[in-house]
């Protein structure tokens, strides 16, 4: 973003406006970053970031230990190979040549071959699954101590501030695959503690499709790409996915869960997070409860609407990378509520579902969640490969007082993840700097490709005439393996109540909203059209049918296919539970800051509007993005100021964005109705519930281009606010200035405005049938 001063200096401010939001410190300004800096750029304020991570105290243990292998380029540097001897040149191969004569390249040259083959060997194997995906560092903080449950550093000293690195993703696609695809979203977390890292490898969405570890390959190579021609990437709208689903009855909840919003989340930041598995956790007198984890996000849950997801993926595929790095960038950290499910180990079976099972959730009416700590992510990585590409979790990292349970997707999983992270990064991936522990490591492990670690000493073995690297007893912190009775029989079985695969399908899809079922029922109509077997939709229609006849009759007529049987049907139980739907989780404080405003404007537009909507924006900590009729410097009416905008119209698109706002001045607005695409990005922001807001000469513009009789707007001085479109038309000092108070309700048009961007979206135009037109 540009800097707040380069617009301000473009012409005069309303009066009183800075000074006033300056002078209440809550809504200091931080300094903004472009997100493409250039290069002098990244290197000064990577040396800078570098100093800080030695020196500064704001920085983590993890920082710290990261800084001895950070390394920051310079122009004081000079070229060498990789084995230091200093070079002649970036450019030219050594070769047989002359002045007039280019002749052939030696394979002499060590600097030549080191170059290239060095780049021939940059790639690594990419995840099998979660391959796309970026991150960030933060910290943890417990807010209320559990003893009486664990005895976890992490989770029972308030005093410590635990080195996290979050990692987010997507499932299905590539590495190169666009950000927004309809998929479930990976939310792993390290913790660095003092007793080692712990894992947290979890989803956006808390169940999984499947109930043992064996099935996983399975429900994998369904929904990538199809074998026999590699299509379609990063999405599930195929056959194969459809036909996994059907045929493997146990999926039913997930599949709803991933057709609903939350397959399409706004943000990283705007999601929870999910451990999913059932771990247990041990106290100091050895007694264990089964646990599960959950992140929510203090920016509340939100979603992309399914066409603005569609076409982000074209329009910019890293939508979601960009949206976290800017957001740290500005220093609008996103935070997230740790909080516990947990049931003592002698209510195990007391619920009518299995407590181990994977494709189920606790509902939160019978197990409630208790909140006791919080996570922020405040910094970005410095090199993407080393610490996001680099990281590796493992469901298995746990500390002393946090275990596992019987869980068979769990036990399962703690036997992948290390073995996917030996074969892509190689036997000693732990050494590498994202993933060292910030405690001491000492065992006899040695050797393998790449090791790095000198060990001094003459014993690698254990015992040994020293007595060296003895076990650590209990007292002295060593991990406490609970003594769990264990009887059975070996057999390839599950327990009874793994059985019932439709209830919690139900319970799911009854929670939701009218809208979340609309778009629910919207999704499955798009992936189902996109399977060409009639016996993969015809089934998936009947499936539908054991979960909700209404939902599967209402896909039924859009797919077609045979009808599904009212018969043969499974009846829905009707019951409910809450924080199911997304929309239990609004915001914790409702704010505008990190979200995009657009401003459009043309030469001629009114200066006083635009520059107090931009200062109220900038001060309140969103991001105001000036997307004008061409990117060179415009000029307001009247010659009050000029801006050069971040943007034209054709480069950034309304789906970009988060809200809208036009000033008025007659030459802009002229400008903008002959423009087809501004008034596409109107209608287009329309249609996607976004909040407009309009002053002077621009209300009429986005009255016809919205075209609705239902949206009243003002005539005069009043500010009118009618299905999140705010305008005023004679604009006054009055009418502006009250945006310093942001979200606070009153009736200045800034208030309403930015009340509407905080609450997201404008739900009700959707219900009243008026979104659908674009
Ligand atoms: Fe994963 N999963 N998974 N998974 N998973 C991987 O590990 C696996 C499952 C999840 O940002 C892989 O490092 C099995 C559930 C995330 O680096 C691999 C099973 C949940 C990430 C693997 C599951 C997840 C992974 C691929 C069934 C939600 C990305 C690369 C038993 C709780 C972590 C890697 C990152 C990654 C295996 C099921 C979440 C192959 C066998 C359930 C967030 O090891």
């Amino acid at each position: 973003m540009k800097p707040l001063a380069t617009n301000m200096q473009q012409g005069t401010l309303p009066r009183n406006f800075l000074s006033m939001n300056l002078k209440d410190g809550r809504y200091k300004q931080k300094p903004r970053e472009k997100f493409n800096r250039p290069m002098a750029g990244i290197m000064s304020d990577t040396m800078e970031r570098a100093k800080q991570a030695v020196l500064g105290p704001r920085e983590s243990d993890k920082l710290h230990d990261l800084a001895k292998v950070t390394k920051d380029i310079s122009p004081d540097h000079r070229l060498t190979t990789d084995y230091g001897v200093k070079q002649t040149t970036h450019d030219d191969w050594l070769k047989v040549a002359s002045s007039d004569k280019t002749g052939p390249l030696l394979l002499e040259d060590p600097l030549g071959r080191e170059k290239i083959m060095r780049f021939d060997h940059e790639r690594i194997p990419e995840r099998v699954v979660h391959a796309r995906g970026s991150g960030a560092f933060g910290k943890f903080k417990l807010l209320e101590p559990i003893p009486e449950l664990t005895m976890a550093g992490v989770l029972t000293d308030t005093s410590r501030e635990t080195p996290v690195f979050v990692r987010f993703s997507t499932v299905l696609g590539s590495r190169g695959s666009a950000d927004t695809v309809r998929d479930v979203r990976g939310f792993a977390t390290k913790f660095y503690t003092k007793e080692g890292n712990w894992d947290i490898v979890g989803n956006n969405i808390p169940v999984f499709f499947i109930q043992d570890a064996i099935k996983f390959p399975d429900v994998i190579h369904a929904g990538k790409p199809e074998p026999h021609n590699e299509v379609p990437q990063a999405q599930s709208a195929h056959n194969n996915f459809w036909d996994f689903q059907f045929n493997h009855t146990e999926a039913t909840h997930m599949f709803m869960w991933t057709m609903s919003d939350r397959a399409i989340p706004r943000s990283f930041r705007m999601m929870q997070g999910f451990g999913v598995n059932t771990f247990t956790l041990i106290n100091s007198k050895g007694e264990r409860h089964f646990a599960k984890f959950h992140w929510t996000p203090e920016l509340g849950v939100h979603s992309l609407v399914w066409d603005e997801a569609l076409k982000i993926s074209g329009q910019d595929p890293d939508f979601h990378r960009k949206d976290l790095w800017e957001a740290i960038a500005n220093g609008v950290y996103p935070k997230w509520k740790f909080g516990i499910q947990v049931i003592p180990e002698a209510d195990e079976n007391k619920f009518d579902f299995d407590i181990l099972d994977a494709t189920k959730v606790w509902p939160e009416d019978l197990v409630p969640v208790r909140y006791i700590g919080e996570m922020e992510l405040n910094r970005n990585p410095d090199e993407f490969f080393t610490q996001v590409e680099q990281i590796a979790f493992c469901t298995s990292h746990v500390v002393p007082g946090i275990g596992f349970s019987d869980d068979p997707l769990l036990q399962g999983r703690n036997f992948s993840y290390f073995d996917t992270q030996i074969s892509r990064l190689g036997v000693n991936f732990q050494e590498l700097p994202i993933n060292r522990p910030v405690c001491p490591v000492m065992n006899f492990n040695r050797d393998g490709a790449l090791r790095h670690t000198i060990t001094r000493g003459t014993v690698n073995y254990w015992p040994n005439r020293y007595g060296a690297v003895p076990p650590a007893t209990l007292d002295e912190g060593g991990y406490l393996e609970y003594a769990e009775r264990v009887a059975g029989i070996k057999a390839r079985m599950r327990s009874a109540k793994f059985k019932d695969h439709f209830s919690q399908a139900q319970l799911f899809y009854n929670s939701l909203s009218p809208i979340e079922k609309a778009h629910l029922t919207n999704a499955l109509a798009f992936e189902l059209d996109h399977c060409e077997d009639p016996l993969v939709y015809s089934r998936m229609a009947q499936r539908l049918a054991d979960i909700d006849f209404s939902l599967a009759k209402e896909v039924h007529s859009r797919i077609g296919g045979d009808p599904p049987s009212e018969t043969n049907r499974r009846p829905n139980h009707g019951k409910k539970a809450p924080n199911l739907s997304q929309f239990d989780f609004p915001p914790s404080n409702p704010t505008i800051a990190s979200r995009r405003v657009a401003i459009l404007v043309g030469d001629g537009y009114d200066h006083y509007a635009f520059s107090s909507a931009y200062a109220a924006l900038t001060t309140a900590q969103a991001v105001p993005l000036v997307v004008g009729t061409k990117r060179s410097r415009l000029r307001a009416a009247n010659d009050a100021g000029s801006t050069e905008p971040h943007h034209h119209l054709e480069g950034l698109r309304s789906t970009l964005v988060d809200a809208l706002f036009i000033p008025g001045g007659t030459e802009s607005i002229a400008t903008l109705a002959c423009s087809g695409r501004a008034l596409h990005w109107i209608r287009e922001a329309f249609g996607h519930l976004k909040v407009i807001g309009a002053t002077g000469e621009a209300v009429s513009l986005v009255q016809s281009a919205i075209g609705l009789p239902e949206v009243k707007v003002s005539g005069g001085g009043e500010v009118v606010e009618c299905l999140g479109v705010v305008t005023v038309r004679e604009v006054t000092a009055g009418s502006l200035k009250e945006a310093v108070d942001l979200v606070k309700g009153g009736d200045g048009f800034m208030e309403r405005f930015f009340e509407g961007v905080a609450a997201h979206r404008c739900w009700e135009r959707e219900s009243q049938g008026l979104s659908i037109r674009i």
